[in-house]
């Protein structure tokens, strides 16, 4: 089966099918399939399906979606699961990037904005206009208005496409679309590579066809620490085939190369409606939309930008009705509903349809189970800031320690990393068997704690439930033997060891957030510097934000470990200019220690909702 990436991905693995294979059928739904090859400005063709229902009305908006993952199970999917959409009709159209499936030319991974002097340059922006001057000119039964939606690649290509509208485009849906592949996005975060996303994807994906990388082995924790430095594998592997990552070896600080392909550093104007949407357990793509939302609304002069976040893993609003993730209950069909709202949204900027009524941002609260409608994200009213400190016997406190001393430690050994999630840790792709990524920031969190390698800091069961309503930032205080560290912070409900709703969950230890910060960038990600041993660092990292209920009863637990394998690759903890270029003499065992002293106070900032019991 093929891998869950994207929107069709999702309905694939529905309807298991999404080999990629030519379908034979050509009336699914309704709806009548052709196919096209758009030519761009520079002569390459764009093979482009399009699906139009049967006798529908002689003029109708265009839904585009333009993708790596394959335009014709794209557009078939859609075609089976988006039943909304499908009986309101539209021609929807998907298209195969450069150098993907049926379209000509060669494929760039986050192909970089082109430079606006050079008139003969393309990129994603280019392609987009120039599909969208074709569709509004020569598509028959167009009605001139187009809506261009994607999940994650997807999401991202229609945010190229707002860079420079084209006339037709009137509404937009980029969903869990990356902003940044250094920062925050699937590839790093805060500079630290995502080692065994960005190997399976880049092996999988950076060719004309998905190729899922053939592991020799089940446990991919082991595999990966036997890969040993990261060299090995351009040399022992990829042998070079795989220009992407070739590039994430060689462009390893915050350069031109990441900042080319930066979504909101390019982003100038809104002109097109916009719905942003993201899940809060999204395994890829969540620091993308948020941020984009927020870039796209300092800039939103019309009101056009609005955001949607849901209890959702990566296009978890696809193909699942969205009552559950994993064991976490939300008790309704989050999925079906966004599923109604996103029909909403097109119907109205592209038939011209009822009312929109959608909040500035609307967002699913786990743990309350219930949809919120915000006038603004993150909010600004009814909510206060507060401080969660780490304290003495492993206690995370609303009040702030006033001893002079106070300092937790462990040992950080990259020779045994600590696992991001319970072993073996299958492949991404490949099918057998079955991923289970999607669902790894559900996973309990028991599997780290009480580790000597991890610090555990949590609250006493809740009297009141806490709310946390808007940005979460760690600040960690902190030292470490060596000249480079990673610090890894995870926000965790812990449920009540009493627990009769469902008595498998007893004590179940939920993460809500989590982040890494790789160190050598404390000075910031342009720059790589080494750790001074033993000096006192304040890390501030940021968590995002989150809006979430702790039940009375539950636990606020904070957990602190300095490895995550192999979701993020090995910090040395020796100071080397490059990492991929480490040899196994870099990597050594580090003291790591975590200050919780009147002095340096490490703690959680985050947005307490009024009415929780926290604020009083
Ligand atoms: N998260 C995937 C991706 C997006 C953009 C670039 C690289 C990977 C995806 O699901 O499409």
């Amino acid at each position: 089966m093929r891998p869950r990436l994207w929107r069709a991905a999702a309905i694939a693995a529905m309807l298991g099918s999404g080999s990629g294979q030519a379908f034979s059928q050509d009336t699914v739904a309704g709806y009548l399939r052709s196919t096209t090859a758009i030519a761009m400005r520079d002569g390459v063709k764009l093979h482009t399906v399009i699906w139009r229902p049967v006798g529908g009305p002689a003029s109708l908006p265009i839904l585009l979606e333009r993708t790596p993952y394959d335009a014709e199970s794209l557009c078939r999917g859609v075609l089976e699961v988006d039943s909304l959409l499908v009986a309101e009709g539209y021609l929807f159209v998907c298209q195969d990037l450069r150098g993907k499936y049926g379209s000509e030319g060669v494929f760039s991974m986050i192909r970089p904005t082109r430079d606006p002097k050079d008139r003969q340059a393309i990129d994603e922006t280019t392609d987009a206009y120039d599909t969208m001057e074709w569709l509004s000119g020569n598509l028959a039964g167009g009605s001139g208005m187009i809506g261009m939606r994607g999940i994650s690649y997807g999401g991202w290509t229609t945010m190229m496409a707002l860079l420079d509208p084209h006339p037709a485009f009137k509404a937009a849906s980029p969903q869990a679309s990356p902003d940044d592949m250094f920062l925050g996005d699937d590839f790093h975060h805060n500079g630290a590579l995502r080692l065994s996303y960005a190997f399976e994807y880049v092996a999988a994906v950076d060719g004309q066809r998905f190729t899922p990388f053939p592991f020799d082995r089940l446990d991919t924790y082991e595999w990966f620490l036997g890969l040993g430095g990261l060299a090995n594998a351009d040399a022992k592997y990829l042998h070079r085939q795989k220009p992407a990552w070739t590039d994430f070896a060689t462009h390893n600080t915050f350069d031109d190369y990441w900042k080319a392909r930066k979504v909101t550093r390019h982003i100038t104007k809104v002109t097109v409606p916009t719905l942003t949407v993201a899940g809060w357990w999204d395994q890829e793509d969540f620091y993308g939309p948020l941020t984009i939302y927020e870039k796209m609304e300092s800039l939103d002069r019309q009101g056009l930008n609005y955001l949607v976040v849901g209890p959702w893993n990566h296009g978890g609003w696809a193909g699942w009705d969205g009552r559950a993730l994993g064991p976490i209950q939300f008790g309704e069909p989050t999925s079906r509903q966004f599923k109604e709202v996103e029909a909403r949204w097109f119907g109205h900027w592209l038939k011209n349809k009822g009312p929109l009524d959608l909040p500035e941002a609307l967002t699913f609260r786990p743990g309350s189970n219930a949809w919120q409608r915000h006038d603004s994200w993150p909010p600004k009213t009814g909510v206060v800031e507060r401080q969660l400190y780490f304290r003495e016997g492993g206690r995370l406190s609303w009040t702030k320690p006033t001893a002079t001393a106070g300092v937790e430690s462990f040992v950080s050994d990259p020779a045994r990393p600590v696992p991001y999630r319970a072993r073996p840790i299958v492949p991404l792709y490949g099918g057998r068997p079955p991923s289970t990524w999607s669902r790894w920031q559900v996973d309990d969190q028991r599997h780290s704690h009480l580790r000597p390698d991890v610090l555990s800091f949590e609250t006493d069961p809740l009297a009141e439930p806490v709310t946390i309503s808007g940005k979460v930032l760690a600040n960690l205080f902190a030292t470490t033997t060596g000249t480079d560290a990673d610090w890894i912070v995870k926000l965790i409900d812990v449920y009540p060891e009493d627990y009769p709703a469902n008595p498998t969950m007893a004590g179940y230890q939920l993460m809500v957030l989590g982040d890494v910060f790789r160190g050598r960038f404390l000075n910031g990600f342009e720059r790589a510097v080494p750790l001074v041993p033993n000096r006192v660092d304040r890390y501030r990292i940021n968590l995002h934000a989150a809006d979430y209920t702790f039940l009375r009863g539950h636990r606020i637990m904070v957990q602190v470990q300095s490895t995550w394998f192999p979701l993020i690759d090995r910090n040395p903890q020796k100071f080397v200019p490059n990492i991929f270029n480490a040899s196994d003499a870099d990597y050594r065992a580090a003291t790591h220690r975590v200050y919780r002293s009147a002095r340096y106070p490490s703690h959680l900032t985050v947005s307490v909702a009024d009415r929780s019991a926290a604020s009083r």
